[in-house]
């Protein structure tokens, strides 16, 4: 029967879909770029082990270091063998807890706003909301996250849902 099946589908994917990462694009809509507030942008955010963050600039604009703590309200960086990122679409996966920092190593970029600081907790335990995926579709709203994978089970779920009812 098409409607039980189409439950079925919403079923498990309500299931799959909190548990699959979240790539969050960095600024949003405005990237990696000067005038952006990032402790702004990071407020509220629930970063998880396997989640990552995406970096968007101009490449030879700006470039993405991690730095320590200790470095980081300095804007300076003390590992000497650390190589920025300068791709201007880096993907930095974020693999362990704890805290993370980013800087743009390029003039004054850093002390004039292009810093980023992060929690990173573990992937398990409680999550502030029962189902995070869902709220990725909504438009128009700057706290939404890009998620490619959310996206790709709401069309996987649209297509089977489709097949069925059309079946
Ligand atoms: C950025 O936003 C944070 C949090 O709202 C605020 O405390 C801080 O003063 C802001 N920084 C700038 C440079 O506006
Ligand atoms: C310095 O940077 C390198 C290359 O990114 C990294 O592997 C290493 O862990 C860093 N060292 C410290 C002390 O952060
Ligand atoms: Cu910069």
């Amino acid at each position: 029967m098409a409607l039980r099946a189409f439950l079925i589908t919403v079923i498990v994917t309500a299931a799959v879909a909190p548990a699959l990462a979240t790539v969050y694009k960095v600024g949003d809509d405005a990237g990696w770029n000067l005038g952006v507030n990032y402790t702004l942008w990071a407020e509220g955010k629930d970063f998880r082990v396997g989640d990552a963050l995406m970096f968007m600039y101009k490449p030879g604009d700006h470039n993405v270091l991690k730095v320590n703590g200790v470095d980081f309200p300095k804007c300076t960086s003390s590992n000497a063998t650390a190589i920025p990122l300068t791709s201007g679409s880096d993907v930095i996966p974020l693999s362990t807890p704890g805290k993370k920092w980013y800087i743009c190593d390029i003039g004054d970029h850093c002390s004039e706003g292009m810093k980023l600081v992060i929690t990173v907790s573990v992937a398990e335990g409680p999550s502030p909301a029962p189902m995070p995926g869902w709220t990725a579709p909504l438009p128009g709203n700057s706290a939404v996250e890009v998620s490619p994978l959310n996206s790709c089970v709401w069309m996987i779920a649209m297509v089977a849902a489709y097949t069925m009812i059309m079946a």
